[in-house]
């Protein structure tokens, strides 16, 4: 079993650092990198393996692995796909579940690409691309959707107007800032949903990527009240 995860942030948020600290690796982290990311494997450690392992005496042991993705480049501009190559992007739409690193520690010698330190900004700033992402792939859509209806003979013809119905809806939810992953789907809804690739749809953990420093001085409460999984992190180098 294999999930792939894909770490997302703003440029110099310490995504590398993370993806090093995650995969035991030794990624570069000094450039920002236009084309290519970093791919490293992890195995989840568990116990409960050994155990059985022990008791069946199996050919072979093959625990659980994380394959971490460290996209190259700043996840920005995701809907122009500026920042973001097609290559890139497939690797995030491919991911089973997305890391969105914020940086939250202080060093002025690393300059913040946003001007200045704001958590809360960073935050929302990569959930919008996120969202806008989403919604380019969703109007691609109605609008394939909108030609095969031209042609389409009865039975087809349903199928899309279902399609159609429930990208309608997924529309004005994003549009209103709700992720695809908060929206109670019907079962038939998840089923056609399954055929997508869409960002907000996969879980997502929001990592602060806090010094060493930081941890006792700061209030986290708010951020970590407003968003579903958010991790504290200080990875010492
Ligand atoms: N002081 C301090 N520096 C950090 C911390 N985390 C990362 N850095 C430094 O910040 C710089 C950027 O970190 P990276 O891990 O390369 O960040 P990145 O998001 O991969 O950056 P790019 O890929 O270059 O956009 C590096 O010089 C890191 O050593 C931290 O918690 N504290
Ligand atoms: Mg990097």
């Amino acid at each position: 079993m294999s999930i792939d995860i894909g770490i997302i942030g703003l440029a110099k948020s310490g995504r590398t650092t993370i993806f090093n600290a995650l995969t035991r690796g030794k990624a570069d982290t000094g450039s920002y990198t236009q084309e290519g990311s970093h791919i490293g494997v992890a195995k989840v450690p568990e116990p409960r393996l050994k155990m059985l392992a022990d008791m069946l005496h199996p050919k072979r042991v093959v625990p659980a692995e994380v394959t971490y993705i460290d996209i190259g480049a700043s996840v920005t501009d995701l809907l122009k796909e500026k920042a973001v190559s097609g290559q890139l992007l497939t690797q995030l739409r491919n991911a089973d579940a997305l890391i969105n690193v914020v940086r939250a520690f202080t060093d002025e010698s690393i300059p913040h690409i946003e001007g200045s330190l704001d958590v809360d900004r960073d935050i929302a700033a990569m959930n919008l691309e996120l969202a806008f992402s989403d919604l380019a792939l969703l109007e691609r859509r109605l609008e394939r959707i909108e030609t095969s209806l031209k042609g389409a003979k009865p039975p087809e013809r349903q199928n899309l107007l279902r399609e159609q119905e429930m990208l309608v809806k997924l529309k004005t939810d994003l549009e209103k800032d709700v992720p695809i992953r908060e929206l109670r789907l019907t079962t038939d809804e998840a089923r056609i949903m399954a055929n997508y690739q869409f960002l907000t749809a996969k879980p997502l953990l929001v990592v602060v990527n806090i010094g060493e420093d930081q941890l006792p001085q700061q209030n986290w409460g708010h951020i970590i009240h407003n968003q579903n999984a958010v991790l504290l992190l200080s990875v010492v180098n």
